[in-house]
């Protein structure tokens, strides 16, 4: 394990840990810009799954042999570590689920299904991912709701100016990105809680680009609802959690029906367990949520300030070396932004940038990045984006403006 001086992180140290990053693409080594899709795993998380199988594979909450003992333990000691590391009061507040995807869906159906009318609104922004928007529009054609939106501004941040305006009585839930997978954004998340609740209005979060990089206490931002996905953290894929805080938790009929979350069925009607249990019908994913502990184990180890610290100076140098490029347009704001840089170059498409760039070892993503509202609102079918983590390294970044360059005499 590398070593952690109070206030020197030894970077390189750290990426060591991380055995993936070794890899060489098409014959050069790999440079990895695409942790906004999902982040690379550290030795901690892949030898925590190792260890899971190897020592106390079992189903939870039905044995009462010794695995499924150390099982149940387990994955009930990762839900009081997630809820630890958001800061939540209890770990009851805490639903082990697929993702932010997963935990959106269930809030949509469980809660909206509940408490939407016809006529309410759902207040969004036009930043959000997919996977906050569709869930509420399904919602809406059930129901008869409305959706209503934070529009967004030329330099990528939202106009907090329409909010009050858009906060009418029939607004019921505003739910928003933390961070912009497209942009970089940091929304003012503990402003627009208050402002939500000063009018009795609900917040959710969609956390899946911040919870891995900065500190959150879902206490201190006052959200009523957090959404994340362990796998853009360090963790494995399928796994996340939905933060809800208990009295809302309570007052939501299930999810899904199935195995584990009852207290009885007869042929007729069944009753059902108290939260989170009521919500995860069926065998969970318990080594994931196992690995999610590792990787919060590990990401405390070296600090979410310094995460947060190290990985914004990575995408503001990226910014700023990208204008640079001769015809090259970098969307999102220019002071603080996320581990992420989204732009368009005049040479190529973001797809041929991407295959381009690949030929040399560099991953990036381009497309719409299910962001297909806010492509639009910038005039634009998608764009390249380079996310970082705190693995990746400024000569990283010089080499992948090197091969940009080389893309521009390509193409043109
Ligand atoms: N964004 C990206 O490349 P899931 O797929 O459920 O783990 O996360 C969905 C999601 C929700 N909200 C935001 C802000 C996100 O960025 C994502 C995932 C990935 O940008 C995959 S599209």
């Amino acid at each position: 394990m590398h070593k952690i001086a109070a206030s020197t992180i030894d970077w390189d140290a750290v990426r060591g840990d991380f055995p993936i990053l070794r890899e060489r693409a098409h014959g050069h080594p790999l440079i990895y810009l695409d942790s906004a899709a999902t982040s690379q795993k550290p030795r901690a998380v892949i030898e925590a799954l190792r260890n899971f199988y190897e020592h106390e594979n079992a189903n939870v909450h039905r044995g009462l042999h010794t695995l499924s003992t150390r099982a149940t333990e387990a994955y009930e000691k990762a839900r009081r570590r997630v809820a630890e590391y958001i800061g939540a009061a209890s770990a009851d507040e805490i639903v082990f689920t697929r993702g932010t995807t997963e935990s959106i869906n269930l809030v949509a159906q469980a809660w909206g299904g509940k408490f939407i009318r016809q006529g309410d609104v759902i207040l969004l922004t036009v930043m959000e991912h997919h996977s906050n928007l569709v869930p509420w529009q399904l919602l809406a054609e059930r129901t008869g709701a409305r959706l209503r939106f934070v529009p967004v501004l030329d330099d990528g941040t939202l106009d907090l100016d329409q909010l009050s305006s858009l906060l009418t009585p029939e607004v019921k839930l505003f739910a928003f990105t933390h961070i912009s997978n497209s942009l970089g954004t940091i929304n003012p998340v503990a402003n627009l809680c208050a402002k939500a609740h000063a009018v009795g209005v609900l917040a959710l979060v969609d956390a899946a680009q911040s919870v891995g990089h900065l500190p959150i206490n879902v206490r201190e931002l006052g959200c009523d609802f957090l959404a994340f996905s362990g796998h853009k953290m360090c963790g494995p894929t399928g796994i996340g959690a939905l933060y809800a805080r208990a009295e809302i938790l309570d007052s939501m009929p299930p999810y899904h029906g199935g195995g584990e979350m009852i207290v009885s069925v007869t042929l007729e009607k069944t009753t059902f367990k108290k939260a989170p249990h009521r919500f995860e019908a069926g065998t969970p994913n318990v080594a994931g949520a196992i690995g999610l502990a590792a990787a919060i184990d590990y990401l405390e180890q070296i600090g979410r300030p310094a995460i947060f610290e190290h990985d914004s100076q990575l995408a503001r140098y990226a910014a700023e070396r990208l204008t640079e490029l001769p015809g090259t347009r970098v969307f999102g704001p220019t002071d603080e932004r996320g581990a992420l840089v989204g732009f368009v170059m005049d040479a190529a498409h973001p797809h041929d940038l991407t295959t381009f760039a690949d030929q040399y070892g560099l991953a990036m993503r381009g497309g719409h990045h299910c962001n297909q509202p806010l492509m639009r609102r910038f005039g634009v079918s998608g764009t390249t984006r380079a996310s970082f983590y705190f693995y990746n390294t400024m000569e990283e970044i010089d080499r992948m403006i090197e091969i940009l360059q080389a893309a521009v005499r390509f193409f043109s």
